[in-house]
């Protein structure tokens, strides 16, 4: 195993299942900031880690090993808004902070409907976050204080939980001097 290595700025993770607004939390962190927004699926196609399709869910696999080894010295200095709706694979050591983004059913069902996702896709996404499938997978692969569960419902929530990873941000630089 590979020693932890000291960061003058904070690595963050933001997960939860596809449609509770990663992205778009991501991209408006990473615009007030200097941070970097890593978007993992597109980081997959870019480097070519995207193996055999999986023909019930539609979508490639992802060839998890090829795309660490690609992260992994772009997370060295730290200053990385990582997006992805998956976490458990990931070295612990990369996240100072793991944000699991929530949404309820009814806002989720229309995003995900808005996306053109239907029938099982739909459903098992849905079931997803009803079985808090993400915020399970973050505490077990995380230290309880690294994980934060944030509500993003509405548009003011947006802000809000904009705000509060922005502060998260202050504090630990503060606290990491
Ligand atoms: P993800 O990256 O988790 O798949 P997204 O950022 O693409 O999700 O958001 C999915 C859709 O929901 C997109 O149209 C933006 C919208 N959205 C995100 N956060 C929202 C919020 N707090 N209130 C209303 N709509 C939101």
């Amino acid at each position: 195993m590979m020693a932890s290595y000291p960061r003058k700025v904070p690595n963050i993770l933001i997960t939860g299942t596809p449609g509770v607004g990663k992205s778009t939390i991501s991209g408006l962190v990473a615009e007030k900031t200097n941070f970097i927004w890593r978007e993992v699926s597109k980081l997959a196609e870019e480097h070519h880690c995207l193996d055999e399709y999986d023909p019930e869910y539609r979508c490639p696999l992802l060839n998890e090993d090829k795309l660490l080894d690609v992260m992994e010295g772009l997370m060295v200095k730290g200053g990385n808004i990582v997006d992805y709706h998956g976490c458990d694979f990931f070295p612990e050591r990369w996240f100072d902070g793991v944000f699991v983004i929530r949404t309820n059913n009814t806002a989720l069902y229309d995003r995900l409907s808005a996306r053109g996702y239907t029938g099982k896709k739909l459903e098992d996404n849905i079931q997803c976050e009803i079985f808090e499938t993400l915020l399970e997978e973050a505490q077990t692969s995380y230290k309880p204080e690294v994980v934060t569960e944030l509500q993003n419902n509405t548009e003011e929530q947006l802000h809000e939980n904009v705000d509060k990873i922005m502060n998260w941000i202050e504090k630990w630089k503060e606290e990491n001097l």
